[in-house]
């Protein structure tokens, strides 16, 4: 196994001065995720590594069953920096897949639950992926025929691999063979792509590294003091970065502690599983933790395992924050996170005010911040500015995205992460708004540009802005403002139309309002704060 290598054409990566002293400082270790597994199996053989559904498997027992998925994923011919989309639910399966596509070198692409033709279509055709991991259902929905849909519409696409029900396809549990000796990847390689909340008309490709993440995952695992007697509940999304690696699940196996996998974060499942398991620490979005602080489960199951509660993704309220250690009788630690790399973390030792009323400070010494003004100057101490960020886990660029790149990162690599922060004099974070085109809808990003494409499709639309309008539940929800063709559709047809295009349903537009003509800016462009602060207006005066 070499230690660096020719990288995969179209990722961005870090320049040679800057990889020569991360790798000298001991950031990146040249490890692999491969490696890491073999080595806790060699280390905590008999330990529970994964609790889901029916399986409870051990650290020895999951490396036995991704060495024979590898195995025949290679018969399947699947080869090295091939694409594979992965879109499985929290079933114990998917580490299965994902560390058998790691161990081979091929590239998991991660996909959520949620994402439907519109997106899938996109990740396949985009990254010209040859295989397709589904469930056969899952929240009431039949993946296998959006699977059709894309395999006839992407000819790179060779394999549907079901967990389940196969039907036309191939099944997961057919695809395992006797082990065989695959060569794996170099630790500079690409090991994966998440996808970026984006701002644009597509999603945008993150690809990041075996060096790199595996020292997000050390880093966090230190910060979040992660050890074999950790017991993390993931409730999230498990391809999203926030349960995958800060630490989540891929840091409960680098410290050799156990994961246990909830099909769905609402308390109902959620508790009796902390309860059975004695877990020790989860993560949340803010939506879901006014679910979990008001939740009046929480008297009926014994939570008193439960240490540490992470809440990241969107901004949490001081008010929902001072709650958490009251009524769930757990520390709170608030995590503000990107999947391009930065992660910040309250630390658990910190006074409660910190806790409560910032979003911590970066995991490592290396992370470089900036905080500057729209002319990439930087503020005074303790103004609020656009957080620019560079350090040894973050992208230098996104895949295949050379235009995008030029204006996402200053010229000397700092990524422009679109959020508006302020330093308090103690060093940490917070959020205090944003300067993206989107909408964080809960934690679920919406990509404003992305549903405007959708709806501008749509004959009897003219034109299209979409803007975060304020909501107490989920701090913000969409609104599609529309300038119609003629006679203004009913909003229900348009999100008829928006479902029928595929597109996510989070993505949907929670309320449409049409308009004459859009407020502009000096320049003549939609001027999305006026239409923001209008909106705001209507939306709290009551009607007459
Ligand atoms: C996490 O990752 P992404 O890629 O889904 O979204 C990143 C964006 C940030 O740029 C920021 O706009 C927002 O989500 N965000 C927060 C936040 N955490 C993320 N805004 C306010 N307060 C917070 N605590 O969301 C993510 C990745 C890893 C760990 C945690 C979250």
């Amino acid at each position: 196994m070499s230690t660096s290598r020719e990288h995969l054409p179209g990722c961005p990566t870090w320049p040679e001065d800057f990889a020569r002293r991360y790798r000298e400082a001991g950031y990146w270790r040249g490890e692999t995720f491969g490696q890491l597994l073999r080595d806790r199996a060699r280390d905590f053989g008999t330990r529970v590594a994964l609790v889901g559904g029916a399986h409870r498997w051990t650290y020895a027992e999951l490396d036995a069953r991704v060495d024979r998925l590898a195995a025949g994923f290679h018969a399947l011919g699947i080869r090295s920096r091939d694409r594979v989309v992965v879109q499985l639910p929290n079933v114990p399966e998917f580490y299965e897949v994902i560390f058998a596509l790691f161990r081979m070198g091929a590239l998991p692409v991660f996909a959520l639950p949620a994402h439907r033709a519109s997106e899938i279509g996109y990740f396949c055709a985009f990254t010209e992926a040859v295989a397709y991991v589904i469930p056969d259902r899952f929240g009431g929905f039949d993946y296998r025929g959006l699977a059709e849909q894309v395999k006839a519409a992407t000819p790179t696409l060779k394999h549907v691999l079901v967990l389940g029900d196969a039907g036309s396809h191939t099944a997961l549990s057919s695809v395992a063979m006797e082990p065989v000796t695959l060569e794996g990847p170099a630790p500079s390689d690409v090991a994966f792509f998440q996808l970026s909340g984006g701002s644009t008309g597509v999603p945008k490709l993150i690809p990041r590294t075996h060096d790199d993440y595996l020292y997000s995952l050390r880093a966090s695992v230190d910060v979040c003091r992660f050890t074999q007697e950790t017991v993390y509940l993931c409730a999230l999304p498990a391809a999203h970065n926030f349960p995958l690696s800060s630490p989540g699940v891929l840091g409960t196996f680098y410290a050799g502690g156990t994961a246990v996998m909830a099909l769905s974060p609402s308390p109902d499942v959620a508790f009796p599983l902390i309860e059975r398991e004695r877990v020790t620490v989860t993560a949340l979005v803010p939506p879901l933790t006014m679910v979990w602080l008001d939740s009046t489960l929480a008297r009926k199951h014994d939570l008193s395992s439960l240490k540490v509660l992470q809440v990241g993704g969107a901004r949490l309220s001081d008010e929902a924050a001072a709650r958490v250690r009251p009524t769930l009788g757990c520390g709170l630690q608030q995590v503000f996170g990107m999947a391009e790399g930065l992660v910040n973390y309250t630390r658990l030792d910190d006074p409660e005010t910190r806790i409560v009323t910032t979003q911590g400070r970066p995991m490592s010494d290396a992370d470089e911040l900036r905080v500057v003004d729209d002319d990439d100057v930087p503020v005074a101490p303790g103004g609020t500015g656009h957080l620019l960020t560079r350090g040894p886990y973050t992208i230098r660029g996104y895949y295949k995205a050379e235009a995008h790149n030029a204006k996402a990162f200053t010229t000397d690599g700092f990524y422009r992460t679109g959020d508006l922060v302020r330093l308090t004099p103690e060093g940490d974070l917070v959020v205090e708004g944003r300067a993206k085109d989107q909408i964080n809808r809960g934690g679920d990003k919406v990509a404003a540009e992305e549903v405007e494409n959708h709806l501008l499709a749509h004959p009897s639309v003219s034109d299209a802005a979409v803007v975060a309008i304020p909501d107490k539940f989920l701090g913000e929800r969409t609104c599609a403002v529309v300038i119609p063709r003629g006679e203004a559709p009913a909003p229900s047809a348009l999100n008829a139309f928006l479902r029928q295009r595929g597109l996510a349903s989070f993505k949907i537009p929670d309320r449409i309002e049409f308009v004459a003509a859009f407020p502009q800016t000096g320049v003549g462009k939609v001027s999305k704060k006026a239409l923001r602060d209008s909106l705001r207006q209507s939306l709290s005066t009551p009607s007459p």
